[in-house]
């Protein structure tokens, strides 16, 4: 019984003590910092390895000044990667910046003077203020995690449903 109170307590605990993924009502994403600093590589394996209510995490894309803007009002953070790289090899320093997820990169928010490829930067660095930055791959911070609901939208779900009862009925009546 001891045992049993001590680990209630436990749980209790740890989740105020750990943070818990923040919805944005936008786009219905959860969003969360990781203040463990590693490598960009390392925080792109770490957040796709993670997922929260049925939802694959990812490195946060950021397609939107309000999404970047979200992100810089509700999370804790101070200079922490995001999901953009650029691929080895292209036109320095500001050619074919991508996504993780596969998103197009027509939204960006570079900081004054960056991208700057300074001294070889081809990850995609949050800073404090919002304002992008391209940093250094090997480089460690923390990073930002953004969950998807890769289930499909709750509307096509209805649809279906209404479309498989519209069937079940039809079947229904001329089975008669
Ligand atoms: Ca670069
Ligand atoms: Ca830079």
């Amino acid at each position: 019984m001891k045992h049993f109170l001590l680990f209630i307590s436990l749980i209790v605990l740890s989740s105020s003590l750990w943070a818990v993924p923040i919805l944005n009502p936008e786009n219905g994403h959860y969003y969360e910092s990781i203040s463990t600093a590693i490598n960009w590589a390392t925080a792109k394996a770490a957040a796709e390895s993670m997922s929260y209510l049925g939802m694959q995490g990812h490195l946060a894309t950021i397609t939107s000044l309000s999404e970047n803007s979200f992100i810089t009002s509700n999370l804790t953070f101070s200079g922490y990667f995001l999901g953009g790289f650029q691929a080895p090899g292209t036109a320095e320093p500001l050619a074919e910046w991508q996504w993780v997820t596969g998103e197009a990169f027509t939204f960006s928010y570079w900081g004054s003077g960056e991208p700057n490829d300074s001294g070889g930067e081809d990850a995609l660095h949050f800073r404090a203020d919002g304002l992008w930055n391209d940093i250094n791959l090997v480089n460690t911070y923390g990073y930002i995690v953004e969950y998807d609901n890769m289930m499909p939208e709750p509307s096509v779900c209805i649809l279906f449903l209404l479309g498989l009862a519209g069937y079940a009925l039809r079947l229904r009546k001329s089975t008669k």
